[in-house]
């Protein structure tokens, strides 16, 4: 296998490094422990009932995060990011080996394109990384392509480009086969600058036609994951803009075909908890794209603008995984761009943010809501939420982590193994290489 003969630098964080740094920290987290279980405890919530539920909670990390992304302006690199696939997996099982939390990488094509997928499977298995949905890419133009999808691709006015488009989804089906992947999500850049560009309907047509070639040859226990946006990179009229269009061509497709929310892919102020409760609702929500923005499709780090939000998006998931009996497997990925910090230290933060939401979820009295629900007492159902918000869970996100051989604070313990130091010796540097994030 290809993978035996790759000459790479030991990875990961070494295990005595994160054993010194939980040594030093371990009284004050024991101490801060027992005084969470106490709170919980007069809540009649259990905290290892709580811990073992976090430690099932899985999040995918995005390789087009694990390089310093860019604006329209600008990129600025970081010495010893990574410049290849196999160097991204072995940052993902950085952060994964830290937090706990982030099993799998999902890859982005033709991006992560390499020669042999059995030897990256192995590469990625042998750091304990798995591989989760793939990601089309038929928004840009790649060297030697032969038809521009400058006007589109999946919903392109004309049908080789159409074609060519669904081939390439195609390939990306077979790729995810031989890693092990068990979904598609496909996003588009397909729509208008100018009113009068497209015909609407039309396009939406054309889409659904092409989509039904590349859900014909989704394998049994796969799914297609439909990601809406409202605008960019078309600025007046996007093919799949919102929910509404994302669920309505989930339906008409059948049902391995479901929606994925981006939290950056919305209106500012949209009330994003209640698009998920829909979608959960009616068995649509496929999968998830955490992130932060503050304006439009920032991909800042979770929970770093609005934690508030992402709170009420797994208060939704929690109810609907309730509704569902414990049966609820949505898709959760990160998708965010990292400009000015080390995108490990982002996602380490990204990790423990979204590990905080669920627990925050977990906790809340919802019979203790539903009866203030019933009664109407507004304030106090409100308060169900707030009071879970507020309550303090870091030291049941650290329990989880050192159970999974992690770290109490997994920032102090990177960046006391001077790992992203080393790699800028070992790794060569390549300023021109792109985030690839539009
Ligand atoms: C898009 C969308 C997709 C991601 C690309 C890079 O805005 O969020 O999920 O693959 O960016
Ligand atoms: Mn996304
Ligand atoms: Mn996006």
């Amino acid at each position: 296998m290809g993978f035996v003969a790759i000459d790479r630098s030991p990875a990961g964080i070494p295990q005595d490094v994160i054993a010194r740094d939980n040594a030093r920290l371990m009284e004050a987290h024991l101490a801060d422990y027992a005084a969470l279980a106490a709170r919980l405890e007069r809540q009649n919530i259990d905290i290892e009932d709580i811990v073992d539920k976090l430690m099932t909670l899985e999040v995918g990390l995005p390789s087009w995060g694990m390089v310093s992304g860019g604006t329209r302006f600008a990129r600025f690199p970081l010495p010893g990011e990574p410049s290849d696939v196999f160097e991204k997996i072995e940052d993902c099982a950085v952060v994964h080996q830290l937090s706990g939390l982030t099993p799998r990488v999902s890859l982005h094509f033709p991006w992560d394109k390499t020669d042999d997928y059995a030897a990256l499977r192995q590469f990625g298995e042998s750091l304990g990384m798995g591989f989760d949905a793939i990601n089309s890419n038929t928004f840009q133009d790649q060297a030697g392509q032969k038809r521009s999808y400058k006007f589109g691709s999946l919903s392109h006015s004309q049908q080789a480009t159409r074609q060519q488009a669904i081939e390439h989804n195609l390939q990306c089906i077979e790729i995810g086969k031989q890693l092990g992947s068990k979904a598609l999500t496909v996003w588009i850049g397909d729509g208008s600058n100018f009113p009068g560009q497209v015909e609407f309907t039309d396009t939406l047509e054309r889409y659904l036609e092409s989509l039904k070639a590349v859900y014909g040859a989704l394998p049994s226990d796969w799914r297609l994951l439909i990601e809406h946006k409202m605008y960019e990179p078309a600025f007046y009229s996007t093919v799949i803009q919102d929910w509404g269009t994302s669920i309505l061509c989930a339906q008409t497709l059948g049902p391995k075909a479901q929606c994925l929310v981006d939290l950056g892919h919305h209106a500012p102020n949209v009330n994003i908890e209640m698009i998920v409760a829909r979608l959960a609702q009616f068995g649509k929500l496929g999968g998830f794209h955490f992130n932060d923005s503050k304006y439009g499709d920032d991909d800042l780090d979770s929970g770093s603008v609005n934690p508030f939000q992402l709170f009420l998006v797994f208060n939704e998931l929690v109810y609907a995984d309730i509704r569902a009996q414990g049966k609820f497997r949505p898709a959760y990925m990160m998708d965010q761009s990292h400009n000015v910090t080390d995108p490990i230290e982002s996602l380490l933060n990204s990790a423990r943010a979204i590990a905080g939401a669920y627990v925050k979820a977990l906790i809340v009295d919802r019979a203790a809501l539903k009866q203030y629900q019933a009664d109407n007492d507004v304030i106090m159902a409100h308060n169900c939420l707030r009071l879970a918000f507020e309550t303090d869970v870091r030291a049941a996100l650290a329990m989880a982590r050192i159970r999974k051989g992690g770290a109490i604070d997994p920032i102090a313990c990177y960046r006391a193994s001077s790992y992203r130091a080393l790699k800028a010796e070992a790794r060569k540097y390549d300023p021109h290489l792109g985030g690839g994030i539009v």
